[in-house]
């Protein structure tokens, strides 16, 4: 059966490549998704991509993968640095989750160190634009055991 993977985002990226494109780049969400889509189709993920600015709707997809998914990959955007609720979620799936963020937090303002999410994810990705997911699939790709690439697929 094919595996799910979740990719969910969080409040305001369905502005990505609209604005303030200096910070997040010139790419849309429906780029991310679609080269989203295209590595998934290489390893074989059936992909559930889904962007919401609400806190309770991303909670439920969580809840969703707990029932069908794989694996998650999360970019929580603001709620990385405040919601308990989405760590809670998460520490009730028990697949691998990463959290992705399109900016390097780190180099940000102070209250972008923190991360409640980082207490569940098994690794975070950051700073590497929106390149960030597709690495994320190949994570999941290996650490699933899934990591063959597709015959007569690009690598
Ligand atoms: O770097 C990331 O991916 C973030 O998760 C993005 C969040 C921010 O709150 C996190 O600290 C880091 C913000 C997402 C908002 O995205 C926008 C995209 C274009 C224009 C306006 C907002």
């Amino acid at each position: 059966m094919t595996s799910k993977v979740f990719v969910l985002n969080g409040p305001n990226l369905n502005l990505l490549g609209k604005r303030q494109p200096e910070i997040y780049g010139r790419e849309t969400l429906s780029d991310v998704e679609t080269s989203c889509r295209a590595e998934g189709a290489r390893r074989g993920f059936d992909i559930r991509f889904h962007q919401s600015n609400s806190e309770g709707q991303l909670i439920d997809w969580i809840h969703e993968a707990r029932d069908v998914g794989a694996a998650i990959i999360i970019n929580p955007a603001a709620f990385t640095h405040t919601s308990i609720a989405i760590l809670d979620a998460l520490n009730a799936f028990d697949g691998p989750v990463l959290e992705v963020h399109i900016t390097n937090v780190h180099k940000r303002e102070s209250f972008r160190h923190r991360s409640y999410v980082s207490l569940r994810a098994d690794g975070v990705i950051a700073g590497f634009g929106t390149q960030g997911y597709v690495l994320a699939l190949q994570r999941i790709a290996d650490v699933l055991g899934l990591s063959t690439l597709r015959e007569g697929s690009a690598a």
